[in-house]
């Protein structure tokens, strides 16, 4: 964790209700970054202060989704060159009527990132009056909102949770839902920006959450050509460019770095031995980042890691749900093989 030099809470041991009347006063607490208390993210500022100290410069990807990057990542979705969202749709369109007539009776549907819950309509459709609950966890508070109110008015007979969490750490559900049938509902490949390590804990973890007797629906997009990827996260109009460079100015918000955004380029690798996409941000020129009391030199083209995306063939996540402790079931694919949701079984 972060050390702060300063007292944070200085403005209230210094003031007395003696000398000053708080009904006539606005307080605007700062800390030394010279940000409002309310809006200071310590959990971001501690991952720049480690992530920036070392040669090898990264930001976790988590730090993308801010209000602007949730709606650069909507466009993303959108963008011809960006197939994984339209892919899966078109896979979930032909599957959930499949899912739905196997699925038991009484059935609570459990959204990990849920974000705008565009494809859970398709599942709930198919689902019909077999879904009692649908449970979405989502780490914005603001999509949180939209999406249920959402859902609410086109299911009414439908009961909706909403848990604002990241699902990384370990979810406890309403105890009154284990008495339906639980499937947990994983999509976008979202699984994909997890290191193979992390994914595995992710699966344990979720498998723990939702019980012996749940099914797991998990989009993981597959390994193909770079012509086909490079071009799906390095897009012609650069809307996946400056949802990238938008990490920098959620940190100069929420951290009050002083990143120069313009001086940064987005880049994008495929790495061929790890199987996944690299991102990076690459500083034009040499350049200095000051943040709470530090500075951070970067060199002319230093690069600071932003996100991996990790593309799976079919063996090999099944081979990785297994080791989760996930039995492997149906998967569903596209005519070019693009994409693939896994049903996996708890037992
Ligand atoms: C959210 N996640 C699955 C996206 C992906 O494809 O890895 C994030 C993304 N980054 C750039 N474009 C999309």
């Amino acid at each position: 964790m972060i050390q702060y030099s300063g007292d944070r809470n200085q403005f209230d041991s210094e003031t007395s209700d003696a000398d000053t009347n708080y009904t006539d006063v606005k307080v605007s607490v700062t800390n030394e970054s010279g940000i409002n208390d309310e809006d200071f993210n310590v959990d971001f500022a501690d991952a720049l202060v480690t992530g920036l100290a070392t040669d090898a410069k990264s930001i976790p990807c988590r730090f993308l989704y801010d209000k602007r990057g949730s709606e650069l990542f909507e466009h993303i979705t959108d963008l011809h060159e960006y197939y994984p969202t339209r892919t899966e749709t078109s896979i979930l369109r032909g599957f959930s009527a499949e899912f739905a007539r196997a699925a038991g009776a009484e059935v609570a549907l459990v959204e990990f990132g849920s974000g705008s819950s565009t494809k859970t309509e398709l599942l709930l459709d198919s689902l019909g009056s077999k879904a009692k609950v649908y449970v979405a966890v989502e780490i914005s508070q603001a999509a949180l909102d939209a999406a249920l109110n959402r859902i609410q008015d086109r299911f009414p007979e439908l009961s909706t949770v909403g848990i604002c969490d990241d699902f990384n750490r370990g979810i406890t559900l309403p105890a009154n839902i284990k008495q339906h049938s639980l499937v947990g509902f994983f999509p976008g490949s979202t699984i994909g920006n997890l290191e193979r390590t992390e994914s595995i804990q992710l699966l344990i973890a979720m498998r723990e959450t939702l019980g012996d007797q749940a099914t797991l629906i998990v989009g993981t997009d597959l390994v193909k050509s770079p012509d086909l990827l490079i071009p799906a996260y390095d897009d012609a109009r650069g809307v996946t460019a400056e949802f990238t460079r938008n990490i920098l100015l959620h940190a100069n918000y929420a951290v009050g770095t002083d990143f120069c955004v313009d001086a940064f380029q987005h880049q994008v690798i495929w790495n061929e031995s790890q199987q996944r996409i690299e991102i990076y941000l690459i500083s034009l020129h040499e350049q200095s980042v000051n943040f709470l009391g530090r500075t951070i030199k970067l060199h002319r083209r230093e690069r600071i890691h932003i996100e991996n995306s990790h593309k799976y063939t079919i063996e090999g996540f099944r081979a990785l749900a297994k080791h989760a402790g996930w039995k492997t079931k149906d998967i569903w694919t596209d005519q070019h093989e693009w994409f693939a949701v896994h049903e996996l079984a708890a037992n």
